[in-house]
């Protein structure tokens, strides 16, 4: 099919009908990421009628339409919100130059860098969900499972339009790669290691879109910030949907703890997997895994990168602008607790080195406000459990705790030890297989899995029985 009609095919607030370059760039694009989205997408339920959340506009509060359509279907928009008129650099070395409209030449290569491996993420967090749909504990959680696969598509189209407005036929390279790489791909991987990891059940996907996604709100607020100001309008309406996914996280995995504790109790020898269910231990197990993978996705703790960034005025902190009165973090510290020789030594970093930990730290702060209300959930059903975080030493892939060991609370272990605890603290082959074994698709509306407690309410004020896919 030639001659898309843009306005309506691809809504937008970028006055895209105006600008003929990018519209053949988009125009020659299109029909590959569709391509990809049928072969790498959810795996069936393509031609099923879903209600999905759209998004028609910018507005802060008109931005949102729900209707019953087809996934393939679903418009892709490009939304940025409004331009702020005479916006000013926030933070480093360009502290008061007027925000950046176009890319600043001596910064093109580096922001290309950041907008691709945001970009890359968001393909790739789909195809390590692409077979959820097969084994749906609800009609509700099918609905949601691709409501988040259809806005991360559209994630990826939101840095693409980046890449191609304004990076020339470097940008179009990249966009084009960003469809050819492949979660988990030996070969051809995805750029950031979290999003390799096989993500096949749904315990594993509640663990996703709470900890991956809620990087994707630090970063993509970090980003909010930056001086390059399209990047800027980008992120902050990507972060109005991103609300939703980790909602569908958080929840998600409230849901399946409470339920645990019913069946723990309901077991007279307190053993939820008796009664088909997920016990406690295995549940804590996965949010070790999963926590710790993404603690991974800030990078290391001591970044020239990072610093390179904040100080070129390209990535922020955590609500930078409103939240801070020192904006250029120099002649300050952060101290970090340094693995020397087997032992830990605290030890002064430069505050622009350390911005990694800095948002970590904000992350941090927000994952701990969940766990306390699952925990305060799982007692109130009448089980004495806590749910816990690791600490954010254990099990680290990036950084500078790469290569040592830890234990859960952060003492440093030998790697002897680890491995004899290795399956009390992270999901073990046995605790796969018997997920693998109670993922059973439930399809009836107003059913649900053994496994996990219904929603306390459903989406957009309809019923949890609501029929949210038309099978
Ligand atoms: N895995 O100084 P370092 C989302 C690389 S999630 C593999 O430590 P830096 C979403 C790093 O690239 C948000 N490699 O780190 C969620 C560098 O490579 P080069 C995604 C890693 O650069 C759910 C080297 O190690 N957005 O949206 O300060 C569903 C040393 O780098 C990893 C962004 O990440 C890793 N975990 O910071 C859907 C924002 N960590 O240059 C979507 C853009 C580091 O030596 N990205 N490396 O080849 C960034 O701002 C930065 O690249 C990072 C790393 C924060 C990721
Ligand atoms: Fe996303
Ligand atoms: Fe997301």
């Amino acid at each position: 099919m030639t001659g898309i009609d843009y306005q309506s095919k691809i809504p937008n607030n970028v006055e895209l009908g105006a600008d003929r370059r990018l519209q053949r760039a988009l125009e020659q694009w299109q029909p590959r990421f569709l391509q990809w989205w049928q072969d790498m997408g959810p795996d069936g339920f393509q031609q099923k009628d879903i209600y999905l959340r759209t998004a028609i506009s910018a507005d802060k509060d008109g931005w949102a339409h729900f209707d019953h359509v087809r996934m393939p279907d679903y418009r892709w928009g490009i939304f940025l919100s409004e331009r702020e008129p005479d916006r000013r650099i926030a933070f480093g070395d360009h502290i008061g130059e007027p925000a950046w409209q176009e890319v600043p030449g001596e910064f093109r290569t580096t922001l290309r860098r950041i907008i691709v491996t945001q970009g890359d993420t968001e393909p790739a967090s789909v195809e390590q969900q692409r077979l959820l749909g097969l084994t749906a504990p609800s009609l509700y959680d099918l609905r949601n499972l691709f409501q988040v696969n259809v806005e991360e598509g559209r994630h990826l189209w939101a840095m693409v339009y980046l890449l191609h407005s304004y990076f020339g036929s470097e940008g179009r390279d990249e966009a084009e790669e960003l469809l050819q790489r492949r979660s988990g791909d030996a070969d051809k991987p995805r750029i950031l290691d979290a999003f390799n990891q096989p993500c096949n059940d749904w315990l594993s996907f509640f663990c996703f879109t709470m900890f991956a996604d809620r990087d994707g709100k630090f970063q993509l607020a970090s980003l909010a910030e930056s001086g390059f100001d399209p990047l800027a309008r980008t992120c902050r309406f990507m972060l109005t949907e991103e609300a939703h996914h980790m909602f569908v996280g958080d929840t998600g995995l409230e849901r399946i703890l409470r339920r645990a504790a019913q069946l723990t109790k309901a077991d007279p020898n307190g053993n939820a997997r008796a009664l088909g269910g997920i016990d406690l231990a295995t549940i804590q197990r996965f949010i070790n895994f999963w926590f710790s993978y993404c603690l991974d996705l800030f990078g290391s703790e001591v970044s020239t990168n990072a610093a390179d960034f904040f100080g070129a005025g390209l990535k922020g902190r955590f609500n930078e602008e409103k939240r801070y009165t020192e904006h250029t973090a120099l002649g300050q510290t952060k101290t970090l607790a340094m693995p020397r020789g087997g032992v830990l030594v605290p030890e002064d970093v430069p505050l622009r080195n350390a911005m990694n930990e800095v948002l970590r730290d904000d992350y941090v702060d927000d994952c701990v406000n969940a766990v306390r209300r699952w925990s305060k959930a799982v007692q109130a059903e009448g089980v004495d459990f806590e749910v816990k975080l690791p600490a954010t030493r254990f099990h680290r892939r990036q950084g500078i705790y790469t290569g040592s060991h830890f234990d859960l609370d952060g003492n440093a272990i030998s790697e002897e030890e680890f491995d004899y605890h290795r399956d009390e603290w992270l999901p073990s082959a046995g605790d796969l297989a018997y997920l693998a074994s109670i993922m059973q698709p439930v399809y009836e509306p107003g059913k649900i899995a053994n496994w996990i407690a219904p929603p306390r309410r459903g989406i957009n004020g309809q019923d949890f029985s609501y029929e949210y896919v038309r099978l």
